[in-house]
């Protein structure tokens, strides 16, 4: 058998097992898991792990907010911050705001992702308006299209859904075969706590934090797992932020429930205290849901080791701390009116290896199911992406476990102009990117070029051996 590309001498991983085997590739696919493969093009990976590349599902690139703001990253530079930081495919959020229809927001996206990313994308379809037009017409082409995940949001003026229309979308989703996530927290109690603050002059970035008290996530949690569970529908809850919102989710999967969950880097490694700098220097940490503290941090690191989340994402939302994004309204403008969010796409998975597998948190195949392979599985991409097998995309990832690195603004290749993360200490780094068989990164180096990257059609979701839920009023079929 012949191969343009063989990865050789590598301990490969997969998210169920490790094992020694050259990988023999043709055509963008693995073609061959063996010994002693060659080809006219090989790649050294003794003393490396080769895993299937990580796969980014929550980032915020070239996505316009409803107040007007715009990511700092478009998906030139998201895609190249992502394949720097190990990942070989992204799955950004196409934001519908009120007024937009879907096939409408959809084609706006693709007209900002075609020919600019460098690894392999798709989107999840955020739903802040949905009509009778979209969801009997518009959500049903959208599947079509191959998005089969929706995002819905229970707070922000501007994008929330009322509980009527959550259960409107689930049951849609349920139909076709889709995936719903939701941003979980209560938007009353937000508004309450907002009012209180800014009625005291409380209005620097580090009352963000309290303003989105913890009890706001557990309530909206509940509530969207009772929801899902009328319908008996999956949902996904992301960026998870409180050990009380992770016993939810928890407690949903053990008994059968169709919930999953995500958390993410930042409710991992740092705290509330990180937004209290002078002026505007907390905003850099302004996040939805806030940052917690330490003791979260220690229960959120329990819930991922007892399999309460199935992805560790970035929730990269990029915006530069200067007039194009956290200072737009000038340079005293209360919590209320900056950008919420921050980068991380290239910091995810170091970050993730190092204090998970570095620090026996995680196992290998673990991290490789948490970064990559339970990702494809929910988002309907899964066997193309997400693992070592034949046939695969041969999406890899190779990592030298014994690099050690320091996280700077420098080494991310965002568009941000900061990293939260800034100079913490890594062990374990991806030296090597490759998408469908080519190198997007090798040895510090960009080798592909903005176009590489391909739409994703996506298949719908599989919920597995899930059960699910059965409540009496599903007898009627509403
Ligand atoms: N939700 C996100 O998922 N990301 C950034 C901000 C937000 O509210
Ligand atoms: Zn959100
Ligand atoms: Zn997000």
């Amino acid at each position: 058998m012949s191969f343009d590309l063989v990865i050789k001498g590598g301990t490969c991983v997969t998210a169920s097992e490790m094992f020694a085997a050259d990988i023999g590739i043709q055509d963008g696919q693995i073609a061959a898991l063996g010994t002693d493969l060659s080809a006219p093009d090989e790649i050294d990976a003794r003393d490396k792990l080769v895993m299937p590349g990580g796969i980014e599902a929550h980032a915020h690139i070239a996505q316009n907010s409803a107040t007007g703001g715009m990511t700092a990253d478009d998906y030139t530079s998201g895609s190249i911050s992502a394949a720097f930081g190990g990942n070989t495919c992204i799955i950004p959020f196409a934001a519908q705001h009120r007024g937009m229809g879907v096939t409408e927001t959809l084609d706006l996206y693709d007209s900002r992702a075609q020919g600019a990313s460098v690894l392999d994308y798709s989107y999840h379809l955020i739903v802040s308006d949905p009509t009778e037009k979209v969801l009997n017409e518009e959500l049903p082409a959208a599947f079509k299209r191959g998005i089969t995940s929706f995002k819905l949001f229970m707070t922000y003026d501007k994008m929330l859904v009322n509980d009527a229309q959550f259960l409107d979308v689930l049951s849609v989703a349920k139909e076709h075969g889709a995936l719903t996530m939701v941003h979980a927290e209560n938007a009353g109690m937000i508004k309450w706590m907002t009012d209180r603050l800014l009625a005291k002059g409380l209005t620097a970035p580090k009352y963000h934090a309290l303003s989105h008290p913890a009890l706001a996530e557990e309530e909206a949690i509940h509530r969207a797992i009772c929801m899902a569970k009328l319908v008996d529908a999956p949902l996904l809850i992301v960026h998870v932020s409180t050990p009380e919102g992770a016993a939810l989710v928890q407690n949903a999967r053990s008994v059968g429930a169709k919930i999953y969950g995500e958390t993410c880097p930042q409710y991992l490694f740092l705290t509330r205290e990180d937004m209290d700098k002078p002026g505007m220097d907390g905003a850099a940490f302004m996040c939805s849901p806030p940052l917690r503290d330490k003791a979260t941090q220690e229960m959120l690191w329990q819930h991922i080791q007892a399999g309460t989340f199935d992805i560790v994402s970035s929730d990269h939302s990029p915006y530069r701390m200067d007039e194009t994004g956290k200072l737009a309204n000038g340079s005293d403008a209360p919590f209320t009116v900056i950008a919420n969010g921050m980068p991380g796409i290239g910091a995810r998975l170091p970050l993730l290896f190092s204090e998970g597998v570095g620090k026996g948190r995680l196992t290998l195949p673990e991290f490789v199911a948490l970064s990559s392979t339970n990702a494809a599985r929910l988002y309907g991409l899964l066997p193309q992406k997400g693992t070592l097998a034949i046939g695969a995309d041969a999406d890899i990832a190779i990592w030298d476990p014994a690099a050690e690195g320091v996280i700077s603004t420098q080494n991310q290749h965002d568009n941000a102009g900061y990293s939260p993360f800034e100079g913490r200490e890594v062990t374990g780094l991806p030296i090597t990117t490759l998408s469908r068989g080519k190198r997007v990164v090798e040895k510090g180096a960009l080798r592909a070029k903005a176009g590489h990257g391909q739409f994703l059609v996506r298949a719908k979701f599989d919920e597995g051996s899930r059960k699910g839920t059965s409540v009496p009023e599903q007898n009627f079929n509403l």
